[in-house]
């Protein structure tokens, strides 16, 4: 076979030719633009860093709010944001902050696992000259100073808002003057949304007489906690009309625990339901009426944050408390915002 010089010669000046290339991109800077790596550490420098501490991952309501307050404070939008997950341990949040604070960050963001045991830490991050904002759930401190803003939901009002819903059903089943066996599956103790729904339950279910509180357990906001308290409950009373669970991790366990010992639940089950929360979820299952009533609690919180860090920038004066807007979801309204929810 005619030996074939011309293949070899084309590899030849091809490699040539991208050798050439190469050394010319190089030369103008063409592939690494040193100056592009300087713009870039200068934009770094404009960021404003924010150190997040997140309590835990303990519900589809927190995983809604981490993913709200990530977006938010994303790079693009002109922060360097320092994330860590407490995993519901007081402890944990306490060591994120102090690293916070030895980090010299712009700003702290946290949502507090239970009201009480931050002062000393916050006086600290306050003698720093760094300023927290509560996100979700708030702090019991003498001075509120140690915070700029809280961001959240008004929980008393979610709890007055399911004792509200809890008269008008009965009123609507001519059950008002009727004695009424209630459950109280209870989120962490000692937190925000555990002591605000409480209360604000118990404002409205002091009002009748007839309805007959008889066990308020805690059950941490989880699934497997309710499904565990729940089981017990079922043991001791034979007779629960209601069961109010704090939040729709919980109304799950409890309905699976129920659903095992054959009690149907909702609106023409064994056992009413009263959620908080109202995640996708739940909703569908108010919507095919196994929970019968969700009282909504907004997780989107990060641009109610990132609004108040702005104004903090620009030094602007800031609310010390925002609440994010929120409604209570029936089956006669549910179905509206199934297709469009967030979360
Ligand atoms: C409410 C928030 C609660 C949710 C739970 O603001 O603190 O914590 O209701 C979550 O789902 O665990």
């Amino acid at each position: 076979m005619k030996k074939n010089i011309l293949y070899p010669l084309l590899v030849a000046i091809m490699s040539l030719s991208l050798c050439a290339i190469m050394i010319i991109g190089e030369m103008s800077g063409l592939f690494l633009n040193p100056k592009g790596q300087e713009d870039q550490a200068s934009s770094d420098d404009k960021l404003i860093v924010v150190g997040v501490s997140q309590l835990g991952s303990e519900s589809v309501w927190r995983t809604a709010n981490t993913e709200s307050i990530q977006k938010s404070l994303s790079r693009e939008n002109g922060y360097f944001a320092i994330l860590n997950n407490a995993r519901q341990k007081q402890d944990n949040q306490i060591k994120a902050i102090r690293s916070f604070i030895s980090q010299r960050v712009d700003y702290i963001v946290f949502s507090p696992v239970t009201e009480d045991g931050f002062e000393n830490v916050l006086t600290e991050a306050k003698d720093a000259g760094i300023p927290v904002i509560l996100m979700d759930r708030t702090v019991n401190v003498e001075d509120d100073s140690l915070y700029v803003t809280h961001v959240g939901s008004n929980m008393e009002e979610e709890g007055r808002k399911a004792g509200e819903w809890l008269e008008g059903e009965l009123a609507r089943r001519n059950m008002s003057d009727e004695e009424i066996n209630i459950i109280v599956l209870k989120g962490t103790e000692g937190s925000t949304s555990e002591i605000g729904r409480s209360k604000g339950f118990h404002d409205i279910a002091k009002k009748h007489p007839g309805w007959n509180i008889l066990a308020e357990v805690d059950a941490d906001f989880t699934n497997t906690k309710a499904q565990e308290e729940m089981g017990k409950l079922l043991r001791q009373y034979s007779d629960i009309d209601v069961v109010i669970s704090q939040n729709d991790d919980m109304t799950f366990g409890a309905i699976e625990a129920m659903r095992k010992r054959g009690i149907t639940t909702g609106r023409d089950g064994d056992v009413m339901i009263v959620s908080f929360d109202a995640c996708h979820e739940a909703l569908t299952m108010v919507y095919n009426g196994l929970i019968n009533v969700d009282i909504e609690c907004n997780p989107i919180q990060g641009d109610y944050v990132s609004e108040v860090i702005r104004k903090l920038e620009n030094g602007e004066t800031v609310e010390k408390e925002y609440f994010v807007d929120e409604q209570v979801f029936t089956k006669e309204n549910v179905a509206d915002s199934l297709s469009s929810r967030a979360y």
